[in-house]
């Protein structure tokens, strides 16, 4: 089998690229070790920043989004039992965000794929890397009891943070920077309506809680919980109990609970790898990077690597040139690290740190008092949070 692009990894960072790649007449392979079923059942991200949205626009997925998704123009922080709103919109310059789950664009990115009849291999069991280093990449795997090969011109590793591409790369070419918060988040998923119009980010002195959506009818809360809780011991009464307290009173008077759909803990790091580019194998969304979910970054960064990703290889197939692929790893991480730095600056600001409880609550209490109370600690918020223009 021979393909010009070998994509490892269909969640949206590779089914994105793919379908780009599609789009520019470039032929792609997507090689995933999971069944559709089980990419579609991760419950994930719910924020699409205005450059995710053009993207998906871009790649003929966006239909269903502007259809379903809700524009959100303000966010709420709650801290001291009272709300106070950050007006995206007006801070910005018109700017917005949509609400739209991760599952969504995720299914709306699979339905295009096999709508064009493009090749996507599920439960590949044992997919490995060779050669990358040279000009003849390829890609091998295990299935129905046979082993595949895949000859490519490059490889993209969009196989998430537990992927075999990031691992694969010698430890001599490749740098990572780590943070590991000493919390996780219980998030729970519920056909309720939502507590108010807009996210609710709570600075609580029991810990960080969210309230956010999937729609006008489905409900998407996470409270900050210690790493060593386990997520059988927390009983749906148990976690609207808690996220009642996190909020002000109006909030947890309105908010209406019901049963969980899905419920389930996350671990919080930040993460970055560097280089983002071995030879002829790219990384790019989670399998190069993680940010805590604080900052609503994590897709939308998925979806700024492959925007210059896909751009890379159209100028290469296209315009014969090298220049996108070499510049590609220095362009997508100037705009990581300043994700990264966002997600780490929210998490810092509202969550519960265990061995910083006094001093450090405080100096939230003084953070949170100045961002609401001027225009320019606020608009820099909001601007990072819609998203930050491209700078390349
Ligand atoms: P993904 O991890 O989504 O996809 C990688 C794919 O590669 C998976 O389908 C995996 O099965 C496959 N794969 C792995 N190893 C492979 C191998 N060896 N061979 C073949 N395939 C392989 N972001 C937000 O913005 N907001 C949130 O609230 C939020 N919550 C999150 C909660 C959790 C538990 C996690 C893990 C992440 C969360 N994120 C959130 C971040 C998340 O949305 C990611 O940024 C997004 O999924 C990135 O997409 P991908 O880079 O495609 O990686
Ligand atoms: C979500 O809806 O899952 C969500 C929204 C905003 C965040 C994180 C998660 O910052």
């Amino acid at each position: 089998m021979r393909t010009q692009v070998a994509i490892i990894g269909a969640g949206p960072a590779g089914l994105l690229l793919g379908q780009l790649l599609h789009k520019a007449g470039i032929d792609n392979v997507i090689v995933e070790q999971r069944s559709g079923e089980y990419v579609l059942g991760r419950i994930r991200a719910g924020i699409i920043e205005q450059i995710c949205q053009d993207l998906l626009d871009e790649a003929g997925v966006g239909e269903r989004m502007h259809r379903e998704g809700i524009v959100h123009h303000g966010i709420e922080l709650c801290f001291g039992g009272q709300r106070h709103r950050i007006d995206l919109r007006q801070l910005t310059g018109g700017k917005s965000v949509m609400v739209y789950g991760q599952t969504e664009v995720t299914r709306d990115l699979m339905d295009a794929r096999a709508a064009a009849g493009l090749p996507t291999v599920y439960e590949a069991a044992n997919v490995q890397v060779h050669d990358f280093d040279g000009t003849s990449p390829r890609v091998s795997w295990q299935k129905d009891g046979a082993t595949h090969e895949l000859q490519c011109d490059f490889i993209a590793g969009c196989d998430g943070f537990h992927g075999v591409c990031r691992a694969s790369v010698p430890a001599d070419r490749i740098q990572t920077f780590e943070r590991v918060y000493p919390f996780g988040w219980l998030g729970i998923l519920a056909d309720t309506p939502p507590v108010s119009d807009e996210l609710i980010y709570s600075n609580h002195e029991r810990g960080f809680a969210l309230c956010s959506m999937r729609s006008h009818t489905r409900s998407r809360h996470y409270v900050q919980v210690p790493l060593t809780d386990k997520v059988e011991s927390w009983s749906d009464e148990a976690f609207w109990d808690e996220l009642r307290r996190r909020l002000d009173p109006e909030a947890a008077e309105s908010l209406v609970t019901g049963p969980s759909i899905e419920k389930s803990i996350a671990p919080l790091r930040s993460f970055v790898a560097e280089p983002m580019r071995f030879g002829r194998m790219f990384l790019a969304g989670d399998a190069a990077h993680i940010v805590p979910p604080t900052g609503a970054k994590g897709l939308n960064l998925a979806a700024s690597d492959v925007r210059y990703l896909s751009r890379a290889f159209v100028e290469y197939y296209r315009d014969k040139t090298e220049a996108g692929i070499d510049d590609y790893s220095r362009k997508a991480l100037r705009r990581v690290w300043k994700a990264e730095r966002f997600s780490w600056f929210m998490t810092s600001l509202l969550h519960k740190f265990p061995d910083d409880a006094g001093f450090g609550f405080k100096i939230q209490q003084a953070e949170l008092d100045y961002l609401v109370s001027s225009a320019a600690a606020s608009t820099s918020l909001a601007e990072n949070y819609v998203g930050l223009p491209f700078e390349d």
